[in-house]
């Protein structure tokens, strides 16, 4: 969406560079800082000296996809939600520059909540559009801080994605990292409800409400999925800047298969270790770190879970490499359980060595894999959760191409698809199932609820097992 500004540094003072703690703005050299659209973040800072830091950042309003075939009209800092990522260093002056674009409507300001003085600066960058507004401030304050815009109305300002994240280095530098990402929450508030198609204005009442049609990270629902998920590989050490803009809700936020090794704890200098759920208040923010052990991909939530499956706070990191089955084994075995005595079968092993001899049978099987692994998500009688997990019953998308059950089950599926008209766009994770067990499964599930009928066979699942997910 956005270009990243070219670094630009010019040094001025030279000369004063030996005394740079009490050196006023006009000696220290200046540069350009910097800006990176999210979930990229700047490099760290590398000099061991302050600067005079020059951000230029611009406000934008204009049309952006919310979720698909959902639009909506953002007013930004740079032109994404959130906006440009800043960094500079602890005892830097910034001189910030603020221009207003002329195809705006509003009026904007900016607060930053890294900023010692009035209004984080909003007084001082009232900005009419086609208009610059000009200030200078000194980063006092270690940490990571939100900045939005506060121009009345506030929340609406707020709620239409007007918020980013400036960080402020401690004077001797963050621990070096692999990997560093911009990930910021925010919650929108749509005239249709979740998923209703069309351009979606902003209603006031249901922000006033806090009753969030959205809540999503960096802006749209899967911002951070399928193409656009972040990456990692085996054995790198990831740190996220984690922000909220709210305007209203405050975020739990998580990672799936992941334990924070460090949590800057509302980004600031208190580190708190060994960390499942850390909240992140509106206006607020977190740093978190951790290693990636195993490969897989780790799913980002706020852990108010019906925010994540419903309402498209749900993110993704992939992480490649080998495998460490010390760490994490993968399913080694699963069992009927029956507590009354009886014989104890073995679903994995001895089922499959009594192979389902026909179509029958393979039906039999087939519920019980299904009852025991598809259930949960796509319900008895395969009738789904609208908005959540898609139909498998009379499921034209299923009927269309069998093959696509296969390779929902071996690779797992993600991004938007249409299911009976209805759309999702959520995850389905691989299933750790024999060959055998996903060809029962599918012919059960062809053979129930109004589908199409047919069967599944070892061979065609063993094929779609060979070819890497697309
Ligand atoms: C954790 C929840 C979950 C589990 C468990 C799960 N699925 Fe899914 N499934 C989903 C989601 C979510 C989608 C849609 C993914 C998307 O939006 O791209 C999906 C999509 C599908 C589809 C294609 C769409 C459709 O409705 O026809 C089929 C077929 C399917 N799943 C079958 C299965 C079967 C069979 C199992 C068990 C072996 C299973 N799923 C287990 C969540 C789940
Ligand atoms: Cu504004």
């Amino acid at each position: 969406m956005l270009k990243n500004k070219m670094f630009k540094k010019t040094l001025l003072g030279l000369a004063t560079l030996g005394l740079m703690g009490g050196a006023i703005a006009k000696d220290l050299p200046t540069e350009q800082a910097i800006l990176t659209s999210p979930p990229e973040v700047p490099p760290a800072i590398e000099r061991d000296h302050n600067a005079k830091v020059v951000v230029e950042l611009e406000t934008v309003e204009k049309v952006g996809t919310m979720a698909d075939g959902v639009e909506y009209v953002y007013w930004s800092f740079g032109g994404t939600v959130p906006g440009s990522f800043i960094r500079v260093k602890e005892g830097d002056e910034i001189e910030f520059h603020l221009s207003n674009h002329p195809s705006s409507k509003m009026p904007h300001n900016i607060d930053l909540h890294a900023v010692t003085g009035p209004g984080g600066g909003a007084t001082s960058s009232f900005t009419a559009p086609g208009h610059t507004s000009t200030f200078a401030f000194k980063a006092l304050n270690p940490g990571l801080y939100v900045y939005h815009c506060a121009t009345a109305p506030v929340g609406m300002h707020i709620a239409n994605g007007m918020y980013g994240l400036i960080l402020v280095e401690p004077k001797e530098g963050l621990p070096k990292v692999d990997r560093e990402y911009y990930v910021m929450q925010g919650d929108f508030y749509t005239k249709g409800k979740y998923g209703e198609p069309g351009l979606q204005p902003f209603d006031m009442e249901k922000a006033i409400n806090e009753h969030a049609d959205y809540v999503v990270f960096n802006g749209a629902v899967g911002s951070l999925t399928g193409d656009k998920s972040l990456k990692a590989e085996v054995g790198e050490t990831v740190r996220l800047y984690v922000g909220n803009g709210g305007p209203n809700l405050v975020s739990s936020f998580h990672v799936i298969g992941e334990i924070f090794d460090k949590v800057y704890v509302e980004g600031g200098n208190l580190v708190n270790e060994n960390i499942q759920t850390t909240l992140v208040p509106a206006g607020g923010s977190a740093i978190v770190e951790f290693k990636v052990e195993v490969p897989g991909n780790l799913i980002l939530v706020d852990h108010s879970i019906f925010r994540a499956f419903n309402k498209g706070a749900l993110g993704m990191l992939s992480v490649k490499g080998k495998e460490d089955k010390t760490i994490y084994s993968g399913k080694i075995d699963d069992r009927i359980y029956l507590p009354e005595g009886s014989a104890v079968q073995s679903v994995d092993k001895k089922v499959e060595v009594v192979k389902a001899s026909n179509k029958k049978e393979k039906i039999d099987f087939g519920k019980r894999i299904y009852d025991a692994n598809c259930m949960a998500c796509h319900q008895p009688n395969g009738q789904g959760i609208p908005g959540a997990f898609p139909p498998v019953a009379k499921s034209d998308y299923l009927n269309a191409d069998p093959v696509r059950g296969i390779e929902a089950i071996v690779h797992g599926l993600e991004g938007p698809i249409k299911v009976n008209g209805e759309s999702f766009n959520s995850v389905m994770p691989a299933m750790d199932l024999t060959d055998e067990q996903i060809a029962n499964v599918l012919t059960y599930v062809l053979n129930s609820w109004d589908n199409k009928g047919g069967e599944i066979t070892v061979e065609q699942v063993k094929k779609v097992r060979a070819n890497k997910p697309h």
